[in-house]
């Protein structure tokens, strides 16, 4: 038994596993929860981010718009299921108007640290990189400075700081639709000056776990367990219909972030659903946040179906530790 060391959180979405089934992962049976018309300005609301709030739930989605403009909005839940999106885009307040200008934004990932919720993204500055955000309410929010030179896509902040030093795992890339992507993990004092790069994890070669051939990323905030950091990342495989987006899991030491101890070699969750195969980008599922039960080990991942919607998917760490243990990636 592995143990989540967090807080409790009763009021998790949750369904058990259904009878029989055998995948490590299976999804809610009302799934999609989040439609592409859930605010009126919306073409699609996928690859988004929530976090236990006040006696519910507050997240950031990404909606992009029927002129495909992408940005992102808060929104609240009082069950994490049912979401009522703001209307208007978050607008950020800053010290700095050159990094307040805004090109584009999408995929945050949201992150509680010590006192504050802290929003990541992909931002817009002159080629993506990583913006950094924090609130205190989702009503106000003060935006810091890139952690990253572009091209970068994916930072995804570790909800504590590791030795004395925040700590973000990202992918950097080319200039290009990301034709690569590796996992770096990078740490900084202030949240402004990012270095002591490691590299974590790469694609794999060959056959052996083709699904993540191409590139990967990280995805929701690692979850800290007992047994190391608990990261679900995305992975991706070019096909002659184009790339394919599954997901799986890794095991990062506690101290050592950029040392893997376990990784999936089967995916965790792929797309199969109608919802997940056919939309604005086909065979997507994009995983962006969990809520996780300290008590029962429950965790439940939030994730962006097709690029035009968002699923929720169930798990438990022991599902996802079992699953590296009894099918690993020789690393
Ligand atoms: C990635 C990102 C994601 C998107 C995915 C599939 O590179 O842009 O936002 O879900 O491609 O289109």
């Amino acid at each position: 038994m592995t143990k989540i060391i967090g807080k409790p959180l009763k009021n998790i979405p949750w369904q058990d596993k259904p009878e029989g089934y055998t995948m490590p992962v299976w999804r809610y049976s009302n799934n999609p929860i989040i439609g592409r018309r859930a605010i009126p300005s919306s073409n699609s609301v996928f690859n988004s981010a929530v976090v236990p709030f006040g006696d519910g739930f507050a997240g950031v989605f990404r909606c992009d718009s029927k002129s495909i403009s992408m940005d992102i909005f808060a929104g609240f839940s009082k069950d994490g299921i049912n979401w009522e999106i703001n209307h208007e885009p978050i607008k950020f307040e800053g010290d700095d108007e050159e990094i307040l200008k805004r090109e584009y934004r999408y995929d945050p990932r949201v992150c509680f640290i010590e006192d504050r919720y802290y929003i990541t993204w992909c931002n817009g500055y002159h080629g993506p990189t990583i913006g950094v955000a924090y609130t205190f309410d989702f009503k106000t929010f003060h935006q810091l400075e890139n952690a990253f030179l572009p091209y970068n896509r994916n930072g995804v902040l570790f909800p504590r700081k590791i030795n004395g030093k925040y700590a973000m795992v990202s992918r950097p890339s080319d200039t290009g639709h990301t034709p690569f992507g590796d996992i770096f993990f990078s740490e900084s004092p202030d949240l402004t000056y990012w270095g002591k790069h490691r590299f974590v994890m790469g694609t794999v070669p060959g056959d052996t776990s083709a699904w993540q051939i191409t590139k990967i990323g990280p995805g929701p905030t690692p979850i800290e367990t007992d047994e190391g950091w608990l990261l679900i990342y995305h992975g991706v495989i070019n096909t002659c219909n184009g790339f394919v987006y599954r997901m799986g899991c890794v095991l990062l030491d506690i101290d050592k972030p950029w040392i893997v101890k376990m990784r999936s070699k089967d995916y965790i969750l792929g797309p199969e659903e109608l919802y997940e195969c056919v939309g604005d980008v086909p065979n997507v599922t994009f995983p962006c946040a969990t809520l996780t039960d300290a008590e029962t080990g429950r965790i439940c991942i939030y994730y962006g179906c097709a690029d035009s919607v968002t699923g929720i998917a169930f798990t438990t760490v022991d599902e996802l530790i079992n699953h590296m243990k009894n099918n690993p990636l020789e690393i």
